[in-house]
């Protein structure tokens, strides 16, 4: 047994163990009451799940197994370069413990090792046209790799349930050394006239992914490590975590959970989001005639925007209150990389002036940017101005964390997922009741 399964099985034998007994005991005591307002508002805030991988606190941001993004930066290995390898990252979530380099490199060869392709995924998605959203892409290359699935093939088999937690590791972990590759041939094929490049066998799974992409330089592949660490997971009810925890507990394999994960990932409200910033800064640069505006005229934009019933881009959150730390640690990269650069100086301006008006409104819970706000800036300075396949990168991206989520929720045996509904003709009756 490898050592990353080996070690997942021990802490994950242990966790059943514990849960169970605590149930035992304690099943019945009420962690939380559900309001109407809740049940009609998008169920914010309930206590109804439980997602091991990482915790998401209003005030303080994401903590990946109890450790916030600047602590990560500072433990997670960093083999050839500058910034937290995300195969660490994965190895964290998995077992609870920060890796040694030794580890992190294992993590990378194993991926490169279960890194193939079968060339009906390049069909599948070549039968598209190009003009096809790229999520659309990615979400037909998943499907089509889900030929490969061993969890579906040994359930068909018969397998018996103490070996789920088994399959879905294994699946889990060709995916995601599959998703590069896939996800830089669509990007080639849509952008770059078709033109494929090999993977090189020698680099890590992020940098190799920029390689792939076509981006060679350094200070990319820095970016790329780092985009793909903070992206990973943002705990369990954001919709695409939520969406592979619901459907996985069909027993639909990672392949199938994953692909409906970015389905719901592509909408403008979550991971689209990264796309819309770009654009409607570009928008803004075209309508104002320059790459350098002023406060006030980035403020009049904001305001036009608004008046047409239109969202800013970037900005709010359903569950953070403060500036999401993922998007300080892309300022914090680019204060280092690229702090002369137009586009994310006007980043920087929306940061500093678009706050107080979105809290003038009165209605918008949280003013401040998240993730998306930043990093589309970062990929146009290195010149991948394409954001119509943005938002493939946050999503492999989040395969890390959702996938290591699912082998925990088929370790611990978690069942069918089925949360009640009501009518209004119900709640009437209810309320009339009361
Ligand atoms: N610009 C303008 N209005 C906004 C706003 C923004 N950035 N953020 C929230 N609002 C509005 C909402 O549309 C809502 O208006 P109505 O009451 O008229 O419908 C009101 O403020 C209250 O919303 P909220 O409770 O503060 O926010 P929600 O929890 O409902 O929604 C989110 C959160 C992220 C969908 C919302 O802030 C938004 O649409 N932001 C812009 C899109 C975005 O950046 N999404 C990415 C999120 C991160 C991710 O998942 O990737």
């Amino acid at each position: 047994m490898d050592p990353l399964k080996a070690k997942f099985k021990e802490k994950a034998a242990a966790l059943a163990a514990e849960v169970k007994s605590m149930l035992k005991e304690h099943g019945e005591k009420v962690i939380d009451q559900v309001t109407l307002s809740q049940a009609y508002g998008g169920m914010r805030d309930i206590k109804s799940m439980i997602w091991e991988t990482s915790l998401l606190d209003a005030q303080e941001g994401i903590r990946f197994r109890g450790y916030s993004i600047p602590e990560l930066s500072e433990k997670l290995p960093k083999g050839r370069g500058k910034e937290p390898l995300p195969e660490g990252l994965f190895w964290l979530m998995l077992t609870d413990e920060i890796p040694t380099e030794e580890e992190t490199l294992w993590l990378t060869n194993e991926w490169e090792k279960r890194r193939n392709v079968p060339s009906h995924v390049y069909a599948a998605i070549d039968a598209l046209p190009k003009e096809t959203h790229a999520m659309t892409m990615f979400t037909v290359g998943i499907m089509a790799l889900q030929t490969e699935s061993i969890f579906a093939k040994r359930y068909e088999e018969g397998m018996p349930k103490s070996e789920y937690w088994d399959v879905t590791y294994e699946d889990s972990m060709n995916l995601i050394a599959n998703l590069p590759p896939v996800a830089a041939y669509i990007y080639r094929r849509k952008f770059k006239d078709g033109q494929r490049i090999e993977p090189n066998t020698r680099l890590d799974w992020a940098s190799n992914f920029a390689h792939m992409l076509g981006y060679d330089d350094a200070d990319f592949k820095n970016l790329m490590r780092l985009y793909m660490t903070i992206h990973a997971d943002h705990e369990g009810g954001n919709a695409s975590a939520h969406t592979t925890h619901l459907v996985g507990s069909t027993l639909s394999d990672p392949y199938l959970s994953f692909a409906a994960a970015m389905n719901a990932l592509a909408g403008p409200l979550h991971g689209l989001a990264n796309q819309e910033v770009i654009k409607w800064i570009f928008e803004m640069v075209d309508n104002l005639g320059t790459t350098q505006p002023t406060d006030e005229q980035i403020v009049e934009y904001v305001k036009k925007t608004l008046s047409e019933g239109r969202v800013v881009p970037g900005y709010g959150h359903a569950v953070l209150r403060q500036p999401d730390p993922r998007f300080t640690a892309q300022k914090v990269f680019a204060e280092q990389y690229c702090q002369n650069d137009d586009i994310v100086k006007i980043v920087w301006q929306i940061f500093n002036t678009v706050p107080p008006i979105l809290q003038s409104l009165g209605k918008i819970k949280n003013p401040w940017p998240n993730v998306d706000a930043h990093s589309g800036a970062l990929l146009v300075h290195y010149g991948m101005k394409e954001y119509g396949f943005y938002t493939v990168l946050f999503g492999v991206s989040r395969a890390l964390g959702v996938l290591a989520a699912q082998c925990w929720s088929r370790a611990l045996g978690f069942p069918l997922e089925r949360p009640k509904s009501l009518t209004t003709e119900l709640v009437k009756e209810m309320l009339a009741n009361t």
